[in-house]
């Protein structure tokens, strides 16, 4: 068979992988706390984090984990509402909350009392970034609109995510699922005959952090020039259509004709006036599809993703026992596949069907085939090099004991990421005041006496 033809080449590639796995591992260690001599990439940006939920504290998590000096300000007495959202330990902060709010500070501050407002503003003065995800109109209402700020503070930058940009939604209030139903996910996700689907990935909240991140970032390196901050602003439904551009770009195409790469194509299933649902059609110019594999009647996960990328077709051919298809011309080239992918995929999967994924994707790997293991979440928990390479980490938490989280998903080689929990509700307020802000422990007294850091009395 051809598979055992290629087998030196694929014992090469997996020795070569192993060495670059010990590398790594040796990388890690060096980078353990105490080493980065040359300390972290956002070392010396101090963030007034006024985020809360979950797009805007993805984008200052993101930037914590890269040295960035975060302080949360939350409400007194019930900080960001996800602390209590979806709790699984009684007493203890959701999930929700420490995996998003690791590398932070927390100070509570009542932002609509005159004294908060005092300490906000001293804030303002001590920071380099303001990050904010308030429903539109929120922080002015607070008194911080970008004129006040940028007069206390013209080097800062202040950033914010907003569910729409200018126009007739820009004063909706936004979460994940409307980001990835307006952005034009949702349409394009699912399968033909089905609704519109949303999907697992929070591209409307932890995408446009990510988005927000790298605009921070840049703005802080303008600044480097000019000496001035700047407004940046992300709405979710930019950044769900940025990820989705592939679907843009599809929408155009139709005016030339079908979509030749859609299964719906083949099925001589005419196209409408707007991109459909390809179910799992790959999106790009290689065909895939999701097939089942051994155990699939009792794992729901039991699946692997098949692309039947054109160099490798023929190893393809041999390994599902049709060598024949490699010289057939209704087969041998991409195009004329395109009608008979249906017919390609059933056949692909009578082969997988009788092999686990992670065999499927040992042998389909060794031919240069690339496939992917439908992971389930308890699979990538327990996947030792996610945790060898810190994108799944172990934390502990002085209420709720240990839990996992993301680490940082990129890596610097100058800049190691200690991921650190998330802090208790004002676990830090009396240390930002103090050393951050200067107060004196008289007026530490006078403000807790305000009422100003703790909740109203009532
Ligand atoms: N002290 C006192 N008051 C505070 C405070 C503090 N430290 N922090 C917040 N508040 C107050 C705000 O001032 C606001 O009061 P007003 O309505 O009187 O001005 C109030 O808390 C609620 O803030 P909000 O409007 O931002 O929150 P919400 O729960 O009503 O809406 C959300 C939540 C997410 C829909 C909205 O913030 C939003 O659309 N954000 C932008 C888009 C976004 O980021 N969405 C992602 C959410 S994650 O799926």
């Amino acid at each position: 068979m051809a598979s055992r033809k290629k087998a030196p080449k694929a014992k090469g590639r997996r020795q070569k992988a192993e060495g670059r796995r010990q590398k790594a591992k040796g990388r890690r260690q060096k980078a353990k706390p105490g080493w980065g001599k040359f300390g972290k990439a956002l070392d010396g940006v101090r963030i007034l984090d006024f985020t809360h939920v979950q797009s805007g504290p993805t984008c200052t998590q993101l930037l914590g984990f890269m040295g960035a000096d975060c302080i949360k300000v939350e409400r007194p007495g019930t900080g960001d509402i996800t602390r209590g959202q979806l709790r699984d330990v009684k007493g203890a902060d959701s999930l929700y909350f420490t995996m998003l709010n690791g590398n932070k500070r927390s100070i509570t501050i009542d932002s609509k009392h005159p004294k908060g407002k005092e300490i906000i503003e001293r804030l303002v003065k001590a920071c380099d970034v303001l990050v904010e995800n308030f429903a539109p109109g929120t922080l002015d209402r607070m008194g911080f609109t970008w004129e006040h700020v940028h007069k206390l503070n013209p080097r800062m930058i202040m950033a914010s995510v907003k569910g729409f940009g200018p126009g007739p939604y820009e004063e909706c209030k936004v979460y994940e699922n409307v980001a990835q139903c307006a952005g034009g996910a949702a349409s394009t996700t699912g399968f033909r005959e089905g609704p519109p689907l949303v999907t697992g990935a929070q591209i409307g909240d932890s995408g446009t952090g990510l988005h927000l991140a790298l605009g921070i970032v840049a703005a802080l390196l303008q600044r480097n020039r000019t000496g001035r901050g700047q407004r940046v602003l992300c709405a979710m439904q930019d950044g769900v259509l940025n990820l989705a551009r592939v679907k843009l770009r599809d929408q155009q195409r139709l005016k030339h004709g079908p979509l030749e790469e859609f299964s719906q194509f083949g099925e001589g299933i005419p196209f409408g006036i707007a991109v459909p649902r390809a179910g799992n059609d790959s999106g790009g110019g290689q065909p895939g599809w999701i097939l089942k594999c051994k155990g699939w009647e009792a794992d729901p996960d039991a699946y692997i993703y098949f692309i039947t990328q054109a160099p490798v077709w023929e190893p393809i051919c041999d390994l599902i026992g049709k060598p024949e298809w490699k010289t057939d011309p209704d087969y041998a080239k991409p195009p004329a596949r395109l009608p008979r992918l249906k017919h390609i995929f059933a056949t692909i999967e009578a082969w997988t069907m009788t092999k686990t994924k992670f065999e499927v994707m040992d042998i389909c790997n060794q031919h240069d085939i690339p496939v992917g293991p439908i992971l389930s979440m308890k699979e990538i928990a327990e996947e030792q090099s996610l945790r060898d390479t810190g994108t799944v980490v172990e934390v502990d938490h002085p209420i709720r004991g240990k839990y996992l989280t993301v680490g940082n998903p990129i890596k610097m080689s100058d800049s190691p990421c200690e991921v650190k929990r998330s802090p208790l509700l004002g676990e830090h307020t009396e240390e930002i005041l103090t050393k951050v802000l200067g107060y004196k422990a008289k007026e530490v007294a006078a403000i807790k006496a305000s009422g100003a850091i703790t909740p109203a009395e009532k």
